[in-house]
C-alpha cells in the first residue's frame, strides 16, 4: 500500500510546485472579471456565469519558478463538496464582494467560516477580502466597513475595479506577499520598472512586473 502511494506521488512531481489561489464570492461580484483582467488583461461588460475555471501563470518563488494556479469558482452556490475540496487544496484565498451590494458581503461569511473550519486557523494562510467595482457610484458598502470586516477576520483588505484596472495586479502581488513561508513574485526576474524596484526596496521584497 505504502509503496503504491509513493509511486503515485512520484508520477506527479509538479504538484508540489503549484501555488493555488482560490477566488470566492457571490455571483456577479466580478470574480471572473478580476481573474481575466489579471491573467489576460481584458474586461467585458456582459455577465457570463462561470462553472469553474483554473488559470495558470509562471511566477518566481524562492529564487526558482513555480506555477500560480488561480481557481475562479462559480460563486457562493458552489457544490458543497467542490467548495470543501477547493478550500483544502488552496494555499491562499481571495474573498470578493461588490461595494454596490451589502448582500454580497454577507454571502462571504459562510465561506470564510468554512475556510476557517477546514484550515483550522487563518493566521498563517493568506486571505484577502476584496471590495470590487470601486468605480461604481451606487455604493452600499463603505470602505471602512470592508476594513472593519477584514480586521474582524484578521485578513488583508483591498478595494479594486476590474473594469478600470485599479488595484488588480496589486491584489495578486499583495496576496503572495502575505505568505511568509515563501518569497513569491509575479515577476520572473530582471523586468521590473524603476517604480517597482523602489517599492521592492521599501518592502525588502520582489513585486509585480
Ligand atoms: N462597474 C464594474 N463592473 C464590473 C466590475 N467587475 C465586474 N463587473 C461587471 O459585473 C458583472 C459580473 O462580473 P463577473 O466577473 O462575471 O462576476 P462573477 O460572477 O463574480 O464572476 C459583469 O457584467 C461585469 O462586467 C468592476 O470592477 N466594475
Ligand atoms: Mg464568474
Amino acid at each position: 500500500m505504502k509503496e503504491q502511494r509513493n509511486m503515485h506521488r512520484s508520477r506527479m512531481p509538479e504538484q508540489s510546485n503549484d501555488y493555488r489561489v482560490v477566488v470566492f464570492g457571490a455571483g456577479g461580484v466580478g470574480k471572473s472579471s478580476l481573474v481575466l483582467r489579471f491573467v489576460k488583461g481584458t474586461f467585458r461588460d456582459t455577465y457570463i456565469p462561470t462553472v469553474e475555471d483554473t488559470y495558470r501563470q509562471v511566477i518566481s518563488c524562492d529564487k526558482s519558478v513555480c506555477t500560480l494556479q488561480i481557481t475562479d469558482t462559480t460563486g457562493s452556490h458552489q457544490f458543497p463538496a467542490m467548495q470543501r475540496l477547493s478550500i483544502s487544496k488552496g494555499h491562499a484565498f481571495i474573498l470578493v464582494y461588490s461595494i454596490t451590494s451589502r448582500q454580497s458581503l454577507e454571502e462571504l461569511k459562510p465561506i470564510y467560516q468554512q475556510v476557517l473550519a477546514i484550515k483550522g486557523s487563518v493566521e498563517n494562510i493568506p486571505v484577502m477580502l476584496v471590495g470590487n467595482k470601486s468605480d461604481e457610484t451606487q455604493r452600499e458598502v463603505e470602505t471602512k466597513d470592508g476594513e472593519a470586516q477584514a480586521a474582524a477576520w484578521k485578513c488583508a483588505f483591498m478595494e479594486t475595479s476590474a473594469k478600470m484596472n485599479y488595484n488588480v495586479k496589486e491584489l495578486f502581488q499583495e496576496l503572495l506577499n502575505l505568505d511568509k513561508k515563501r518569497n513569491m513574485s509575479l515577476n520572473i526576474d530582471g523586468k521590473r520598472s524603476s517604480k517597482q524596484k523602489r517599492a521592492d526596496k521599501l518592502k525588502g521584497k520582489c513585486s509585480v512586473m
